[in-house]
């Protein structure tokens, strides 16, 4: 889908729009939302990455950047300069879309850029985090977290769309029979353009087969009582300085009240950190 001109230029949801976004993202677990932020603005932030974190681009283990998968390493996003985005993170459209699809004290509760390199295979289909794994009412609830994926470059055939199924998030199908359901999306996605994502849809990042990185910025927006632990173990939630914090406009800087969370020391102290990763909805 595409917001209307006039939708951007307001910068405002009518309460039909909303309620019928609303509706669409809880049937399905996912929006794509294109042509949304500006192409200039993704590329500046693309530079910017290639420019500050470049030295994750090799294929050798980083204490602070979690392998998801093959040649994936997921890295914590300092939120300074370009990265210092409110008009990313914080669009009036997609924080009304938030604010009605999660609780109203929702905050951004990381912030990361997923790089798969070239040659890196396509990723084992997951649910980004699950809760109340043991009870039947899982698949009924809610959205707790909600990622909003960016490509940074425009994602193709050849250096890997995202792959999803929409309504996977809900009842208790488990990924491998969601698998097997030939009702995928793979589309080719531009710059400027995202994915909504529930948090408990079933999605994998198809191989790359170009010879160039392809980032996916992350930006996971949840509700203020949930915390993606299993996810984090290696590595902070996201950083933003006191400068920085300062420099987001005040009625926005209640979303990065989760900034410099970092358990990596705790983890490390630990004799098996797998033990403290929640077990997933399989
Ligand atoms: O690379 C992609 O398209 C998806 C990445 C992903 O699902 C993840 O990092 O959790
Ligand atoms: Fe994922």
């Amino acid at each position: 889908m595409e917001f209307s001109t006039e939708e951007k230029k307001e910068g405002k949801l009518s309460e039909e729009r909303l309620a019928s976004l609303v509706k669409e993202f809880r049937a399905k677990g996912v929006l794509v939302i294109e042509n949304h932020f500006s192409k200039e603005k993704i590329e500046e932030l693309n530079k910017s990455f290639e420019r500050d974190y470049s030295h994750y681009f090799e294929d050798t283990p980083q204490k602070d950047a979690r392998r998801f998968s093959h040649r994936r390493p997921c890295i914590t996003i300092n939120a300074r300069e370009e990265f210092n985005a409110p008009e990313i993170y914080c669009d009036p459209l997609i924080l009304q879309l938030m604010g009605r699809l999660l609780e109203p004290d929702f905050v951004i509760c990381n912030l990361t850029c997923v790089l798969s390199l070239p040659g890196s295979r396509q990723m084992k289909v997951h649910r980004d985090g699950t809760i109340f794994n043991a009870s039947p009412i899982r698949g009924m609830l809610p959205a707790f977290a909600i990622g909003m994926l960016i490509p940074l470059i425009p994602f193709n055939k050849t250096n890997g769309t995202t792959k999803f199924w929409p309504g996977s998030h809900l009842g208790n199908n488990t990924i491998k029979e969601t698998v097997q359901n030939s009702d995928f999306v793979e589309t080719d996605l531009d710059t400027g353009s995202c994915i909504l994502m529930d948090y408990r849809l079933c999605h994998s990042g198809n191989a790359n087969n170009s010879d160039e990185v392809r980032p996916l910025l992350y930006c996971n927006y949840s509700n203020a009582w949930y915390i993606d632990m299993g996810n984090f173990t290696e590595q902070a939630h996201f950083y933003l300085s006191d400068e920085e914090f300062m420099k987001i406009p005040a009625e926005h800087r209640r979303l990065f009240v989760r900034r410099n969370i970092n358990m990596t020391s705790t983890f490390e102290l630990l004799d098996n950190q797998n033990d403290f990763t929640p077990k997933l909805l399989p």
